[in-house]
Formats: C-alpha cells, sequence, structure tokens
C-alpha cells in the first residue's frame, strides 16, 4: 500500500495559549511562544483506503468518537482543498501518554498535516503548514518548528494569523525542560472544553486576554536577548493566569493533583535557595521545570526525592516535523 510516514515533535508553551475566536477555523485567541521537545512526539502514516470513511489507529487501538471526529474532520479540509475524496488511514503512534497534558494533539496533529502534505500533494510552505496543523489543533501549528518557536494569535477581522514560526533564540541560553509526569490516569476534561468553559464563564478571562500580549512580547524579546531570568518569570506567571481563569470558571475545574503543587513548591523552594528553575503546567497534572542544562541534573535530582512521581525526563530542544 502506497504510504506516507511522518514524525513530529511534541511542544510545551511557556506564554500559553487558551481561548478561541467565534469560526470554525480554530483561530486563537492569544499568541504563544513554545519550545519543541526532543524526547517526545508522534509517528504517523498516512495511506489511501477504500472504505467508506477514514479509519484512525493510535497506537494499534482503532478509534472511535471524538477522536475519530477530530481526524475525520481535518480529513475532510484537505479533500476539500485539493479535490481528492478518498478515505484514509491514519495510522499514529504516540511516544507520549495520550490525553495527558503532555501535549499528544500537538505531535498528532502536526504530523497528519506534514504526511497529508505529502501524501495529497499540496505543496504547502511553512506557514501554510502551519495553518493547516492548527485547524486540527492549535498546538499543533508550533510542532511543525523545531526549539523555540513564536505563534501569532488569529486575527478576528480577516481570519488571517493563527501561524507559527521558529524564533531564534539566544543559544546561550542552554535551555532544558524538566518534564515531571505527577499521574498516569487520562485528564477528565479535554483543553479544547476547558477553553470554551474559561472563555464563556470566567470573570478573570477577558483579563487574561487583554494582558497576554505583553507577557508575550517580553518573553520573546527575553528568548532573543539571552536573559533567561525574565523568560522564567513569565513562563510562571502567564501558566499561573490561565490556571486562575479555569479556577474562576463557573463551575470552576482544575487540572492540579497534590504532587502537582509539590512540585511547584519545591520549585519555589529550589529557586529560593539559589537554582534557577521555573515551572509550566498545562491541561493536566505534570509539571514541566524550565531550566539551564548546566542545572538540569542537580534539580531533576531535588525533584526525584519527591514520593510519588512517576517519571522525570530533562528534555532538551528537538527539531521540526519531518517525513520519514
Ligand atoms: C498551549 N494548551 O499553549 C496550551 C496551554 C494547553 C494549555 O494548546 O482545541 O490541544 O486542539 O486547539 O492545542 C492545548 O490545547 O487545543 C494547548 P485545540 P490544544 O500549549
Amino acid at each position: 500500500m502506497n504510504s506516507t510516514r511522518a514524525y513530529a515533535h511534541t511542544n510545551i508553551a511557556l506564554i500559553k495559549y487558551w481561548g478561541k475566536l467565534p469560526g470554525h477555523l480554530n483561530l486563537p485567541a492569544t499568541g504563544s511562544l513554545s519550545l519543541t521537545l526532543q524526547n517526545f512526539g508522534t509517528e504517523t502514516t498516512l495511506s489511501f483506503i477504500d472504505a467508506p470513511e477514514d479509519v484512525f489507529v493510535l497506537n494499534n487501538q482503532e478509534q472511535t468518537g471524538d477522536p475519530l471526529s477530530r481526524v475525520q474532520r481535518f480529513l475532510d479540509i484537505v479533500r476539500a482543498l485539493t479535490k481528492n475524496n478518498q478515505h484514509c488511514l491514519v495510522d499514529s503512534r504516540n511516544d507520549v501518554p495520550t490525553h495527558s497534558g503532555l501535549a499528544s494533539s500537538a505531535s498528532g496533529f502536526a504530523a497528519l498535516s506534514m504526511a497529508a502534505n505529502q501524501h495529497f500533494s499540496l505543496n504547502l510552505n511553512p506557514t501554510d503548514l502551519s495553518q493547516l496543523a492548527r485547524v486540527g489543533s492549535g498546538s499543533a501549528a508550533r510542532s511543525i518548528f523545531g526549539d523555540f518557536v513564536y505563534m501569532h494569535p488569529g486575527s478576528p477581522f480577516d481570519k488571517t494569523g493563527g501561524y507559527a514560526e521558529p524564533l531564534l533564540a539566544d543559544p546561550s541560553l542552554d535551555i532544558r525542560l524538566i518534564v515531571v509526569q505527577c499521574a498516569s490516569t487520562p485528564k477528565e476534561i479535554s483543553s479544547r472544553t476547558g477553553m470554551i468553559h474559561t472563555s464563556s464563564t470566567s470573570p478573570y478571562y477577558p483579563s487574561w486576554i487583554n494582558t497576554h500580549a505583553f507577557d508575550l512580547e517580553e518573553a520573546t524579546k527575553a528568548a532573543m536577548q539571552g536573559d533567561f531570568r525574565t523568560l522564567g518569570e513569565l513562563t510562571e506567571h502567564s501558566t499561573l493566569k490561565m490556571h486562575a481563569c479555569m479556577l474562576a470558571a463557573k463551575p470552576a475545574f482544575w487540572y492540579f493533583e497534590p504532587l502537582t503543587i509539590a512540585v511547584m513548591n519545591r520549585v519555589k523552594n529550589l529557586r529560593d535557595d539559589g537554582a534557577n528553575c521555573y515551572f509550566t503546567m498545562d491541561a493536566g497534572p505534570h509539571v514541566k521545570v524550565l531550566c539551564q542544562a548546566k542545572q538540569a541534573d542537580g534539580i531533576a535530582n531535588e525533584l526525584k526525592k519527591i514520593e510519588g512521581i512517576i517519571q522525570i525526563d530533562i528534555a532538551t530542544p528537538g527539531p521540526g516535523a519531518k517525513l520519514l
């Protein structure tokens, strides 16, 4: 069977995306700044099949319901762009715990976009490929590129924006992200549901939107200038503001588990003792700790002492999505 294989690494946002513009294009209400990680990702093989609908297999299990519909909706867009109406088999393997807040949809839709671009002969340039990935999942737009990535917010007026581009950060940052897994069960509220609920019920959401651009621009500047401390402080600020929006939603919801808080406290204590480290959490209980290579082993060894931690990985910056 003729097929196309692609791999994309996951990414973690330092300045978060949380909220969408109205409409069906999945345009983000905020920009974001992320780091693509070497350690985790998704491999996807795409083939045409003679079947009444698309088939989506993830980690050897055929998917139904929402995961299948999201992939089908994405492929409908690709088919509409190419006038090629063939159905597909999407066979994916995640090197990330699925739906756990470790951004498997980012690497998943980035790998699928990369494969679809080739298999359907779309010939998209990297910006358009990033926009295509975004229609699948907002964070996937960033996984098209490697290392530090800047994502533009959507524009409510002309339906543009909502694409990512590489950011040339100062190499002296020598950044590492320590990924601390704090639970092994899937999350109960998807990012998509959580975002929509937050934007429609949280009184803090307008402040989140109004103050976001400043954080994004300052953090971008800090990354380009090699100012690790400012980048770290803004990273913590952005995640805490995002989670505060969720806590103020009606009804409130949160992704923190007791271990999440334990790691946050430990990071703060380590910092008080002179280590340069900052936490960030996504739509899941895990904590990612931003630090520099020279301190990464020492900080990771301290975090390992927290009882109950499931796994700790020191992630390095990784490359953009590629065909295999
Ligand atoms: C981010 N997250 O910037 C934010 C921070 C989670 C918390 O992007 O609805 O799976 O598919 O566009 O990209 C996760 O949400 O959401 C996410 P959709 P996505 O990384």
